[in-house]
């Protein structure tokens, strides 16, 4: 199993992104420290440049397994959901825009609050229509290019559309496209799945992009879940991609990172004999 780490590619306000700051030196640590992969949470694309971005994660011979897009709904507003088709084109927009980079990294694009968080003015059912008509209008548009989308379920206490994996499989029948899977992450799951490995079996196949963190959103091996179980039945639906670590800065962003992967490779996946 591969494991990757959540790194913005600028400063964020998001507080669960584990390492912010300067890209290269935040690479060559992440790389150090045995991770195969980093996730790159971009904003805009248009303000970073793909082609040194890329250049740098490969010559530490990393993967970019998938792109965050959720900081342009935290830090720009910007939703698949809002009332204003303004703003709701300007989300479409910013997702394709993710596209060439996507391509060229193998990169899944990730939905996660970028869909919005449907305030009590809106009716959740608009909102809905919304969500699927944008999910068609980007999964078209990256389909040519070979791109995937997955959307995140996110817990109750952040949006109030798509809170778990029942909902998400629900959204990807209506949306109807075979480019759009599911991200699942264990805090979110730990909140709101009444059992997460019955949940994650009955994705099977349309898991496109893992997210883990333990039950407090520190490093795994920080809390109380149990990633023993949890990973095996990950496993066990046949997806074979990477598991990214966004948790907490804490006690401090390195050795979140280092504890994280330790647990991760030295207690956890030697006792799965995958
Ligand atoms: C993003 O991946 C996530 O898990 C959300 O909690 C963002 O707020
Ligand atoms: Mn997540």
């Amino acid at each position: 199993m591969k494991i990757s780490l959540v790194l913005s590619t600028h400063a964020a306000q998001f507080a669960a992104v584990a390492l912010k700051g300067d890209f290269e030196s935040n690479v060559a640590k992440i790389a150090s420290w045995g991770y195969d992969g980093v996730e790159l949470a971009i904003r805009d694309p248009s303000l970073v440049d793909g082609d040194q971005l890329w250049r740098v994660v490969s010559a530490y011979g990393l993967e970019v397994p998938a792109i965050g897009t959720g900081q342009a709904w935290g830090e720009e507003g910007l939703s698949f959901t809002d009332p204003d088709p303004d703003v709701r084109s300007a989300a479409i927009r910013r997702v394709i825009a993710h596209i060439p980079f996507a391509a060229r990294t193998g990169a899944v694009i990730v939905i996660g609050l970028l869909r919005g968080i449907v305030r009590p003015s809106v009716d959740h059912q608009q909102a809905m229509d919304w969500l699927v008509d944008a999910l068609r209008q980007c999964c078209a548009a990256a389909r040519p290019h070979g791109v995937r989308l997955a959307l995140e379920p996110i817990c109750r206490y952040e949006t109030t559309l798509i809170n778990n994996l029942a909902q998400g499989l629900d959204l990807l029948e209506r949306v109807g496209a075979d480019n759009l899977g599911l991200m699942p992450d264990t805090f979110h799951m730990n909140i709101e799945e009444p059992v997460i490995e019955e949940s994650l079996r009955a994705c099977a196949g349309r898991i496109y992009h893992f997210h883990i963190a333990d039950s407090n959103r520190w490093y795994p091996g920080a809390g109380h879940l149990d990633f023993r179980s949890i990973l095996k039945a990950l496993w066990a639906t046949g997806y074979r991609g990477h598991i990214s670590g966004e948790f907490m800065p804490l006690p401090d962003a390195d050795t979140a990172a280092q504890r994280g992967i330790a647990y991760l490779r030295e207690t956890i996946l030697p006792s799965l004999d995958l």
